[in-house]
């Protein structure tokens, strides 16, 4: 055959890809196709090549409560909120102050857009990625070669009024209540900014970081995981750390999500009503390696469809991302360079955003 004649056929089969999962899902699939299947090292099952043959028991990650954080134990518990970020990277936290309608209402809109027809969803498919709403799939579309179990709309969330006029209207009350999730998860994220600084001791007056992270960027990311026929050769997610300073997660009653412990990969359980809250590069630079952006992945399932909102919250676009001038002296010099988002997007757009490349490559060797 002539490559004329399969070039068609060959852009037709990415094209049906480039649909997304669900659109892939709703035309009928009993097994994983071939774009989705991960090397054998990468998949979530142990080989036999591998010591440990079955998965280790999930992780009970520690557990902030914010009623003990605002009473007479916050000492405590900042210093259970500095060890959780320095060995885990990651913690949960419980009795928020956000309402159960808040999130459950933000869980099932965001389920129905999914359940949308592919082509209201498309209308916010862009490759842009600086548009304020892009819908699409895998990690990162246009790149990667083996493709992920997930579907995904992003929403520039701060200042909610420059962008909300372009997030999705249907469903009709889409906007209204992820525009009041995006609110209260921004007061969230400003009262874990004081406890992290304070965990630090650098809180105060004169903490400019804090005040930069008030007016600091924030994106919602909406991730869409239906069940997979073969969830052993994919991922819904690939292993990647979060590049902002702290990373907000509301997850559905499905577990999926998967940190790197002690060189294992571990489930963190899902707690009805909780946030999962982690630590990204922003906050491991700043904290000059203090606490650590960790490296997570996410598995799907055969049965049941999983929706997960990652609100990622750091500073403004155009600041200089850099150690606290609080953290380094003569005797603790900075550990990473400084950088901005624009050397980040840079960085992305050139390479696969996998692993902890881009904080990898901001690190300073001493001698
Ligand atoms: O779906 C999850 O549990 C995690 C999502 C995630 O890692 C991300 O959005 O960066």
């Amino acid at each position: 055959m002539s490559p004329t004649m399969i070039a068609p056929v060959v852009v037709e089969e990415n094209n049906k890809y480039q649909k997304g999962v669900k659109h892939l899902c709703d035309n009928g699939l009993t097994k994983v196709p071939t774009k989705y299947i991960w090397p054998e090292p990468d998949r979530p099952i142990f080989t036999k090549s591998d010591k440990l043959t079955k998965p280790k028991q999930n992780l009970k990650l520690p557990i902030i409560d914010f009623n003990e954080l605002l009473g007479p134990n916050r000492s405590h518990v900042l210093r259970t909120i500095a060890e959780a970020c320095e060995t885990y990277g990651f913690f949960q936290v419980v009795n928020h102050g956000m309402e159960g309608d808040v999130s459950r209402n933000m869980i099932e809109v965001c389920k129905k857009f999914f359940e949308l027809p592919y082509e209201e969803r498309s209308k916010y498919m862009t490759s842009d990625m600086s548009a304020p709403v892009r819908y699409g799939t895998s990690f990162n579309q246009n790149k990667d070669n083996v493709f992920c179990w997930r579907d995904f709309l992003k929403l520039y969330a701060h200042p909610l009024p420059d962008y909300l006029p372009y997030w999705p209207s249907s469903p009709s009350d889409f906007r209204s209540l992820a525009a009041t999730y995006a609110t209260e998860t921004k007061e969230m994220f400003e009262m874990m900014v004081k406890a992290i600084m304070e965990s630090l001791e650098i809180d105060g007056d004169d903490n400019e970081a804090a005040k930069e992270l008030k007016e600091g960027s924030q994106m919602v990311v909406v991730n869409c995981y239906p069940p997979c026929p073969e969830p052993e050769l994919t991922l819904g997610m690939p292993p990647h750390s979060d590049y902002g300073f702290l990373t907000l997660l509301l997850q559905d009653d499905v577990e999926g999500l998967q940190i790197l412990y002690r060189d294992e990969w571990v489930t963190i359980d899902p707690i009805p009503g909780s946030f999962v809250i982690n630590v990204g590069d922003h906050l491991e630079i700043f904290s000059n390696g203090r606490y650590k952006s960790v490296l997570h992945r996410v598995l799907v399932n055969s049965t049941k469809p999983r929706i997960s909102v990652a609100s990622l919250h750091s500073f403004p676009l155009t600041s200089v991302v850099k150690p606290s001038p609080k953290l380094i002296d003569e005797h603790n010099p900075s550990q990473y360079m400084d950088t901005d988002f624009a050397t980040f997007l840079q960085y992305i757009s050139t390479r696969e955003p996998k692993w902890k490349n881009f904080l990898e490559s901001r690190k300073i060797h001493h001698l």
